[in-house]
């Protein structure tokens, strides 16, 4: 054994069990249920500082990468593109956050996106606690549409946790375009997309229980709090129904031929404390059948809260939408196989994952068989398994919390264990650093997994990195799956917190270089401009109506189209920037001082932003972007008249 191999099991060790207890600790505890139970063989891989080919990830300078990675940026709020292999952030795509280098949030643009879709409820409470827009978000799954089982292109739908919303960046400019708060929901986690025929629905799981409606009843009731379960048309952005579940909504996973989608769930005991809510050794997923839930819906089933159709999909409901099959204590990860076939249930708390085979679920929604007879696997696993990613050459790859490690299985092999057969269906295991949560593999939530990286996001650093303070960077760990054996690759820090990644071919998206004009995203500018008779791209005018003020700009390196402007001390001022450059790369902003005001303009946008002029003075506005030599040059001075002075 080398010093290194020595050093990283020491390390792993300190490191490891004392959280392994603690996390265990006071929980109900470990629960097999009858997995098929393997001794594994875990490798552990050289970890530490040796050279395992990282060539092979390496892109050298001027080169491209061969994947888009799209990566939550969780209580960031935001999403970030990475290049794989070589792992390089490649942009930040700001979405429930403020963006201080986009304006994202500031601008009547992204104000648009932010606002347009709250619910009325979000809206009065903005209102109310003098604030434009939530300036947090919680930012976890990030899921690529598909048409027939495959990456198409179009849209990257992203949830909010923190204020139970939905977003959607379009992939061809790489912005968020819409944005909409779910009524009734409480905290949108679980988020996946209608496979087939094509995305389509958007699924949302509200994972706390709450009264539906939310207002103010029901407070010490909470037996009778529900989680709601989401359908969101992809194209439009309105919810198309929700359903009334039993237990909270974590995790959830569509199938390949469009009829079913299936979400983990803790909590069937209904608690809510710890205690309550491990109560039992049992928890459940719940699947929804869709042709069953759209014919419901068809027949005026539902009820409407807040504008929506509500369907029950209790335990106790008779409309025959869902059905509940008992799964170990607090499941997480819901992953359906590349296969087609297959859906994986991820234990956390019980050391196995669960297999189902979608096609049964026709026989237990008609009631020839029972839940628990489509599960065709229970395989033992390792300690605390979150999530599973496919290889697309019938592999798994299951992450595992408590152990750090990642477990590669065969999935065929796991099913004719559960059979009696004498087959070890473990592969290899291999150290993580540390603490990993979800694992994803290039097009893994795809027919297409091709099985070629995978990507390991650890929770914890802890020693990976130079010490900056106690608050640590989360570990991204790069491994290669391509061939027999799996093998890290890299490590690369990140903040706050990547949950879940996705990861494209370079082959399925084609962005723009430079934005068009007629591209709806400038619908606000647009708009006024056709009031006020000016042509964004030519125009340098200021329009006084009363005490508002509109002023059109535009913005060629290196030099704003108005290098003055003179407003009054109190005018609500409305400045519209265009770029007119139309090279690539040649991006302008435009910044006011000490007024708060920064937007960014790409080639060829036009961007908007709304203040009151309440300081007077000279202040200048300039560029923030680096765009020419005379860059510094590139300002001029907004002069704001004061009358009583
Ligand atoms: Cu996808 Cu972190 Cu929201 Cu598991 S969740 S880790
Ligand atoms: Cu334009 Cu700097």
């Amino acid at each position: 054994m080398s010093k290194s191999d020595k050093e990283g099991v020491s390390r792993r060790d300190v490191l490891g069990t004392g959280l392994t207890a603690a996390t265990v600790a006071g929980t109900a505890g470990l629960v097999t249920g009858g997995a098929a139970v393997f001794v594994a063989q875990p490798e552990t891989a050289r970890a530490e500082g040796e050279d395992n080919g990282h060539n092979k990830a390496f892109v050298p300078p001027g080169k491209l990468d061969e994947y888009y990675g799209f990566w939550s940026g969780g209580h960031s709020g935001e999403v970030r593109i990475y290049g794989l292999p070589s792992m390089r952030e490649l942009m930040r795509i700001p979405v429930f956050n403020r963006c201080s280098a986009s304006g994202w949030g500031i601008s009547n643009e992204s104000l648009q996106v932010l606002t347009e879709g709250l619910t009325p409820e979000g809206k009065a409470f903005l209102a109310a606690t003098n604030q434009k827009t939530y300036v947090n978000g919680d930012l976890h799954h990030p899921r690529p549409s598909y048409t027939d089982g495959a990456y198409d292109g179009r849209f990257l739908f992203v949830n909010d946790k923190a204020n139970s919303r939905l977003g959607r960046i379009r992939l061809d400019v790489m912005k968020c375009d819409k944005i909409i708060q779910v009524p009734n929901a409480h905290s949108i986690h679980g988020l996946r997309l209608q496979r087939y025929p094509r995305t389509g629905y958007v699924f949302c799981n509200g994972e706390n229980r709450v009264p539906v409606p939310n207002v103010g009843k029901l407070l010490d009731d909470y037996k009778k709090w529900s989680s709601v379960f989401s359908a969101v048309d992809g194209d439009t952005m309105e919810v198309a129904w929700q359903v009334i579940v039993s237990g909270n909504l974590d995790n959830n996973d569509a199938d390949y031929q469009g009829k079913y989608v299936a979400s983990t769930c803790y909590n069937a005991e209904e608690g809510i404390t710890v205690a309550d809510m491990t109560a039992s050794d049992k928890d459940h997923i719940v699947v929804f059948s869709l042709a069953a839930i759209e014919k419901a819906i068809k027949d005026g089933k539902f009820e409407t809260i807040n504008g929506v159709k509500v369907l029950d999909g209790r335990k106790t409901s008779k409309l025959g939408i869902t059905v509940y099959v008992p799964v170990a204590n607090s499941p997480h990860g819901c992953n359906a196989a590349p296969d087609g076939r297959h859906l994986i249930i991820n234990g956390k708390l019980s050391p196995t994952v669960t297999i189902f085979d979608w096609t049964r679920f026709d026989d237990v929604f008609s009631g020839k068989i029972k839940g628990e007879e489509a599960i065709v696997g229970n395989l033992e696993v390792g300690l605390g398994p979150l999530h599973t990613t496919f290889d697309g050459k019938g592999h798994g790859y299951t992450s595992l919390f408590l152990d750090s490690q990642i477990v590669k299985w065969n999935i065929e092999e796991a099913i004719r264990a559960y059979k009696g057969e004498k087959v070890n269906p473990i592969k290899q295991k291999i150290d993580v650093h540390y603490q990993i949560g979800h694992v994803n593999a290039t097009h893994g939530e795809t027919k297409e997994a091709d099985g070629k990286w995978m990507v390991a996001l650890c929770k914890f650093s802890k020693d990976r990195f130079l010490n900056v303070g106690p608050m640590k960077p989360e570990n991204d760990q790069l491994i290669d799956i391509s061939g027999d054996k799996m093998v890290l690759i890299h490590d690369g820090p990140t903040y706050s917190e990547p949950h879940d990644a996705t990861i494209v071919h370079k082959s399925k998206l084609n962005p723009l270089e430079v934005w068009k004009r007629d591209d709806p995203f400038f619908k606000f500018s647009t708009d006024w401009a056709k009031k006020d008779g000016v042509k964004l791209e030519e125009d340098n005018k200021v329009i006084r109506d009363g005490d508002k003020v509109r002023v059109y700009m535009t913005a060629a390196a290196p030099a704003f189209g108005l290098t003055q402007f003179k407003v009054k001390k109190g005018d609500e001022v409305t400045v519209f920037v265009t770029n007119t450059d139309d090279v690539v790369d040649l991006a302008h902003g435009f910044t006011i001082v000490d007024y708060g005001v920064a937007i960014e303009l790409a080639p060829q946008a036009t961007a908007s932003v709304t203040f009151i002029a309440a300081k007077p003075g000279v202040h200048y506005y300039y560029c923030q972007w680096f765009c020419h030599a005379l860059h510094m040059e590139m300002s001029g001075q907004m002069l704001v008249e004061d009358a009583g002075v």
